[in-house]
């Protein structure tokens, strides 16, 4: 430990960011706020951020706080202040970049969905697995496991608060395609996004379903549509979800939405909606889960709350029942405010941050895993599959 202003500060972490639209901002929110709530083992340091336009990644250094700015991913995995690369890129870099890094001996926070293809994913889980060996580690960000409510949605399944699971309804909702001309940006296009609402939302919502079961999906019934199959392409800057399209259109390569229903090894059966073309829904997660003694739902919209039914109660007084998760036993809710000052979506990359930096310290593997990235893409697959054979029963392919 360094002594610093008569105080005691934990070792620093160097982390190295690549990327920085809206994903890179809202890690790095994350990294910078982390060690202003939590009491943690270790120091993250916001050392370093690559980009390829020199102008615009100093900027984004400037604006979100980190040191050094560098137009070349490799100079930035190469440097002996990071020690920790945090991937913040399309879909199609994601397995060149965290490769290199845990061949080049850092640990790799990489964004969902884990890679654009089950090859590449593979690819990844193979590096991590011989960088474990040197005690290196690897995450994939799922951030939504993080929200409060979620986390503690899985502690009441996980102590059999539900008993037994038969049902998992979960759909993830945005509107941002609706408009004909919002222009070609690289999550339309499938050799940058891998695939559409699919990857980009069902991604998250297949993840928290496993999540929240202690389970896996094993085959999977789809169907998936573009309902828009030409755009403008992009003329002049593109940023997060925003971009400016000019008169020339191209062809959308990926899908508008994709619908399908699933089966876990238990048995228990799944449905799955995500749409990037539901007019008037925001954001909106919503999953709701069935089991033999009661049931949860939860919607992102009320991030705060989840609300939970016991089938044991008389049936008279019996009904969902709304938790506000903001009590200091709640997960991460020690670090923040009294009870009901509310919590929002930038702080589940704040609680994501501080679970990698603690497993780094204590040399723990991190949830979710490159392994569990590769199982969702596995997932996706399958659901690709199936939607191109007409919603045919599509078996998943299971790790033993
Ligand atoms: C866009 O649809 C997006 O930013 C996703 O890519 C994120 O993963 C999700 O958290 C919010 O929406």
């Amino acid at each position: 430990m360094e002594q610093r202003d008569g105080r005691t500060t934990p070792p620093a972490l160097g982390v190295g960011m690549v990327g920085y639209a809206f994903m890179g901002a809202a890690h790095s929110q994350g990294w910078r706020t982390v060690g202003h709530v939590f009491d943690l083992p270790l120091r993250p340091v916001l050392a370093a951020i690559a980009g390829r336009d020199a102008h615009a990644v100093r900027a984004a250094a400037d604006k979100h706080g980190w040191a050094a700015a560098e137009t070349d991913w490799r100079a930035l995995v190469a440097r002996d202040d990071v020690q920790l690369v945090d991937i913040c890129t399309p879909g199609d870099s994601h397995a060149e970049i965290a490769i290199a890094a845990l061949e080049a001996g850092k640990h790799v926070l990489c964004e969902k969905p884990l890679a654009n293809s089950v090859a590449e994913a593979e690819a990844m889980v193979t590096a991590a697995e011989a960088a474990r060996a040197r005690g290196q580690l690897a995450m994939v960000g799922f951030n939504y496991r993080r929200v409060p409510a979620l986390a503690y949605a899985r502690r009441l399944i996980a102590d059999g608060r539900l008993g037994t699971l038969r049902h998992i309804r979960v759909s993830y909702l945005q509107d941002w395609l609706v408009d004909p001309d919002f222009p070609l940006t690289w999550r339309l296009q499938r050799e940058h996004a891998g695939s559409g609402a699919l990857g980009d939302l069902g991604a998250h919502i297949v993840d928290l379903a496993q999540y929240l079961a202690g389970d896996v999906l094993v085959g999977v019934s789809a169907q998936m549509e573009t309902f828009v199959k030409e755009r403008p392409r992009v003329d002049g800057a593109s940023a997060g979800l925003t971009a400016s399209g000019g008169t020339r259109r191209g062809p959308v390569t990926v899908d508008d939405a994709a619908v399908f229903t699933g089966r876990l090894s238990s048995g228990a059966l799944a449905t799955f909606e995500a749409t990037r073309m539901a007019s008037g829904r925001k954001n909106a997660l919503r999953l709701e889960v069935n089991g033999e003694f009661g049931s949860l739902a939860f919607d992102l919209e009320r991030l705060n709350e989840l609300s939970f039914h016991d089938h044991r109660e008389p049936a008279a007084t019996a009904g969902f029942r709304r938790i506000v998760v903001t009590e200091a036993e709640h997960p991460y809710l020690e670090g923040w405010w009294p009870p009901g000052h509310a919590l929002g979506y930038e702080h589940s990359f704040v609680h994501q941050a501080r679970d990698l930096v603690e497993a780094i310290a204590s040399g723990t593997d991190p949830m979710p895993s490159f392994a569990d990235g590769l199982q969702v893409q596995r997932v996706l697959a399958a659901v690709e599959e199936s939607a191109q054979k007409n919603a045919v029963y599509t078996p998943v392919q299971v790790a033993e």
